[in-house]
């Protein structure tokens, strides 16, 4: 009920007022990301804002929440330690109104314009009226941003794709326009594919090595490749572990294999003739944001690079038993194409369009791409896009939520993923990949917002990678990076809204924490190690909380009842200015009572958030850990060896732990600021707002727990000792 109030919220253009991302008007102090609408910063420079004029009456439960209700509390409490030296707390001002927050930034070269606009009407025109207004200007008018009826996606063909000015006489021309209210130039950005590794002929491997189709059921699939699939049945081929896997036939055993459920491939396009694809391919749901077609087929190259896509469709929803390569985790399921990495450089629209795309057709969202992993990269999701995944996980499957599947990313040990605001988002699943003996990839990077693990290609045989459908028919051993990691993610969430179609996003993740397994899952280098939190449940700084386990997902889908409501509460925030150095680190505390006694108070926790801004003589040196009142310590922030900036560090950016899932938030919360470094440096946090989001009542009270070990029937224990103990 709440939540279709939300929505309203959102689609509600005229109580929002976009404020370019460089209009001077958007001082930093506007902005604020609370709730659920996250998110985010980047420098300064190009940070844009929502701001929502009027207070709405909002859902708890949603995922745009008005902060003045969040931000006070009924009560002063007592927030301000004694000790605390460093610290002042503060809640934040009632006039504080909901800020979505973009992001930008940092280590990105000189920006570019792209021959595309953002348009917003002055009031609610039609489509054919926007498309009138677009031919008059010289422009053609690509559709509406987000189904809106005030924004429009306008291109100018006669402008190079990508230059290094803005067009101005295009945006007079269009400002001019009396029906245009304002007119926004896209910059272009790079967005890369995780994982993709040059093809050499070698790789590509003949199709259609038929044998004799015979029943389903019970036993293997007589798919030609699915003895290469050691990720989906591991007997320890090549060296692999045996069980090492995705557990995938104990979910099939159970009958579920992804009927009616559609995945959509937001990347390079899919080759949708593939005969081990044709049949599950959705057609309706798909499109081609990359050349504005509802065809996504890949644009052909010599060398194969867009080859991409169509193997990450492959690992969800290959056709079983049909002699061609191998099978698909969720082998009824369905693919969708969203073509929208094929281009000089990515736009805000287009990734909005493509993450906003028919969200009730796609119920989950497969992405393998992100900024550089060139570790010192600081970007995120823009403007639209942060609109386009709330609007997607408040709206989406019909208000039940939209799942968004992250590849972690590629960038090894010198890079860290909390620094990419895609994955570290809390409403995307970020997903990285473990090799077929249980070591991590070497391409592998870790961070505390990473929620579990699938597998990939990083065994000292090449031949030991992703065994999946590619381009023309054919088939590959060799799908690689993190990229190949989130597609199987995607399919056993196929599976997993197959036996319960009623699960939320939020839903998912809960049975990620619970279901996932440690096996035997460990850092080859000995660095981070498998730790308890205060809840009992187990989790890995690179593995989030284990391998996925399609059947025990399945298995506790079928059972699953909706968690309680979800409520944001901002706990507090240290604004003064601290110097860090090299021989002094800083220790922050924030003291919270979570809210308690108002109607936001979160006690059970799911994710948080440390809002922080931070520079230093060298970014790429600092570290940050975030430390819970029950003792969990997650490492928020890594070092960067190549990181050097000195100038940007960190504006508002929303580092995310997923570490203290289930844990109790009240007490006192410390965040550590420190240089790893050899070589002097200095610095200076001058913000830390913690944001808790979670349950006020215990999450899986309803919930049988049949065997006394799993990880479900040991935090249900925890919660239910602490909820008599209250
Ligand atoms: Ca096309
Ligand atoms: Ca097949
Ligand atoms: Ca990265």
């Amino acid at each position: 009920m709440g939540r279709a109030r939300v929505v309203s919220i959102i689609a509600r253009d005229s109580a929002i007022s976009y404020v370019d991302s460089h209009d001077s008007t958007a001082t930093p102090t506007d902005i604020f990301a609370t709730s659920e609408t996250e998110t985010v910063a980047g420098c300064a420079a190009s940070v844009a804002t929502t701001t929502y004029q009027n207070k709405p009456s909002v859902s708890p439960s949603a995922e745009v929440v008005d902060s003045s209700k969040i931000a006070v509390p009924s009560r002063t409490p007592s927030t301000v330690p004694a000790d605390a030296k460093y610290i002042s707390v503060r809640r934040r001002p009632v006039t504080m109104l909901l800020a979505v927050i973009a992001l930008l930034c940092a280590g990105s070269s000189a920006e570019v314009f792209t021959n595309t606009f953002l348009v917003k009407m002055r009031q609610p025109a039609e489509r054919h009226v926007a498309d009138r207004v677009a031919a008059r200007n010289g422009f053609v008018n690509l559709g509406p941003v987000l189904g809106s009826q005030t924004e429009y996606h306008f291109i100018h063909r006669a402008l190079a794709h990508a230059r290094s000015k803005r067009s101005v006489p295009h945006m007079r021309r269009l400002k001019v326009d009396p029906m245009v209210h304002t007119a926004v130039q896209q910059p272009g950005f790079k967005r890369v594919k995780k994982g993709y590794k040059p093809l050499s002929v070698d790789n590509l491997v003949p199709l259609y090595q038929i044998k004799n189709p015979a029943n389903p059921g019970n036993r293997d699939p007589l798919d030609p490749y699915f003895q290469y699939q050691w990720y989906l049945k591991n007997t320890g081929q090549n060296g692999g572990k045996p069980k090492l896997d995705l557990n995938v036939k104990a979910a099939w055993a159970q009958g579920v294999t992804g009927k009616n459920v559609t995945t959509a491939i937001m990347d390079d396009g899919v080759d949708y003739m593939h005969p081990d694809l044709k049949y599950n391919y959705n057609a309706k749901a798909s499109y081609d944001f990359s050349s504005n077609d509802p065809y996504p087929y890949p644009r052909y190259t010599d060398d194969w690079f867009n080859s991409h896509g169509t193997r990450c469709a492959g690992e969800v929803a290959a056709a079983r038993d049909n002699g061609v390569c191998g099978v698909g985790v969720a082998y009824d399921s369905k693919v969708a194409g969203i073509r929208m990495l094929d281009q000089p450089y990515m736009t805000d629209l287009i990734e909005a369009n493509s993450m906003g795309h028919e969200p009730d057709l796609i119920d989950i969202y497969s992405a393998s791409w992100g900024p550089t992993d060139d570790g010192k990269t600081v970007d995120g999701p823009r403007n639209a896009t942060m609109r386009a995944i709330v609007r997607g996980v408040n709206e989406g499957r019909r208000g039940l939520g939209n799942i968004y599947v992250w590849a972690s990313g590629d960038g090894g040990e010198e890079d860290d993923c909390n620094c990419d605001g895609y994955a570290a988002s809390m409403w995307t699943v970020s997903i990285n990949s473990a090799i077929n003996d249980g070591q991590n990839a070497h391409y592998d990077e870790s961070c505390s917002s990473t929620l579990a693990s699938t597998f990939s290609n990083g065994a000292k045989d090449p031949n030991i990678g992703v065994a999946t459908t590619d381009l023309y028919g054919k088939c590959t051993t060799t799908h690689s990076g993190t990229s190949a990691a989130a597609p199987e993610a995607a399919g056993v969430f196929a599976l997993a809204l197959e036996a319960n179609p009623q699960l939320t996003w939020r839903d998912i993740q809960h049975l990620t924490v619970l279901t996932s397994k440690r096996n035997s899952l460990f850092d080859a280098k000995g660095r981070f190690h498998w730790t308890m939190n205060g809840v009992g449940l187990e989790f890995n700084h690179l593995f989030g909380y284990g391998v996925l386990d399609a059947g025990a997902m399945v298995a506790l889908a079928k059972k699953w009842k909706t968690v309680p409501p979800r409520y944001h509460c901002e706990a507090g925030s240290v604004l003064e200015t601290q110097e860090v150095t090299s021989d002094r680190s800083i220790l922050l505390k924030i003291k919270t009572d979570a809210c308690a006694g108002t109607e936001y108070a979160v006690n059970y926790l799911e994710h948080v958030q440390a809002v922080i801004s931070v520079n230093a003589t060298r970014r790429g040196d600092l570290e940050l850990f975030l430390t819970s009142p029950m003792g969990t310590r997650s490492m928020i922030l890594s070092r960067r060896i190549n990181d050097d900036d000195h100038r940007d560090g960190f504006t508002k950016w929303p580092f995310m732990t997923t570490h203290t899932w289930g844990e109790y938030p009240q007490g006192t919360w410390l965040l550590e600021v420190s240089f790893n470094t050899q070589t002097p440096q200095h610095g200076w946090i001058r913000e830390w707002t913690l944001m808790l989001h979670g349950t006020r009542e215990p999450p899986y009270t309803g919930l049988p727990a049949a065997d006394p070990h799993s990880k479900l029937a040991i935090v249900k224990k925890a919660h239910e000792e602490r909820s008599t103990a209250m």
